[in-house]
């Protein structure tokens, strides 16, 4: 996979030369270029505000240095285009579905806006030339759509053939789409036994495989519908007897 970075601050995307992304850089699974948009603009200040049309508060990206950083990195005969994605608020919200997909593209591009976001004829004109998203990591703002990029980046990149070392770790996850998809991690332990007179729960020590499935699966259960209840909501057709009265009993 390629992925390209526009951002006025690119050094913002640095870690992503660290740790296991950096790794499948280094193993050549992954190319990641951050590129300055300041390199686009032509005048002395290397402006690339301006005041909103219209008036209101905060400032706009200008579109031209935009355009000719789309211009360079995704030519108009590059075949297949990139797939455009631009971090913002006000876009589809990102999850492990998205992730799920954008990991079977060759090619990302990520736009980051700063100040109050683009001119959306940027978006408009790219639209005509290549897939185009505006993509959301959640209900809040950020200064500028970098962060977000790292999130997706990370999220996604975990999830290319031949990443992790084993693909267990993947579809055992919260939110994958394997076999307990759709809830939440149950609680984990590791030893010792007993710490600060906490104990791990005798089941996890038993050695009775089956006791400590159901177990898990009622703590995955509960700890859902108190944290999410919309996903319980989502899952209700696909519980069992023992998952309902699991959720009937939300101690012990
Ligand atoms: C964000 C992403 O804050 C986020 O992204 C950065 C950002 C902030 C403000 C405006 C903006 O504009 C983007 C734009 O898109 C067309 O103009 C981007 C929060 N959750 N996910």
């Amino acid at each position: 996979m390629r992925i390209d970075i526009v951002s006025i601050f690119p050094e913002y995307l640095a870690p992503l030369g660290l740790s296991l992304v950096g790794k499948a850089q280094q193993v050549g699974l992954l190319e990641v270029h951050a590129h300055e948009l300041r390199q686009w603009t032509h005048d002395r200040h290397r402006t690339v505000d301006d005041t909103p049309y219209g008036g209101g508060a905060g400032m706009v990206m200008r579109p031209e240095p935009w355009g000719e950083a789309l211009d360079a990195l995704a030519p108009a005969d590059a075949e297949p285009p990139p797939r455009l994605l631009v971090m913002t608020p006000s876009g589809r919200r990102f999850d492990q579905r998205l992730a799920e997909e954008l990991a079977g593209e060759p090619w990302l591009l990520f736009a980051c806006a700063r100040y109050e976001g683009l001119d959306q004829r940027v978006v408009d004109h790219a639209a005509a030339r290549m897939p185009v998203d505006d993509v959301s990591i959640g209900d809040y703002v950020l200064n500028g759509g970098e962060a977000a990029a790292l999130v997706v980046i990370e999220t996604v990149v975990r999830l290319l053939p031949g990443f992790l070392g084993n693909p267990e770790s993947l579809r055992e996850e919260s939110h994958s789409t394997g076999e307990r998809g759709g809830l939440l991690e149950y609680p984990l332990y590791t030893k010792p036994a007993e710490w600060r007179g906490l104990r791990v729960p005798e089941v996890l020590l038993s050695g009775h495989h089956g006791q400590v499935a159901r177990w898990r699966r009622d703590q995955a259960l509960r700890r859902t519908a108190q944290r999410r209840p919309d996903l319980i909501d989502r899952l209700r057709d696909d519980l069992d007897p023992a998952d309902l009265d699991a959720l009937d009993r939300p101690e012990d």
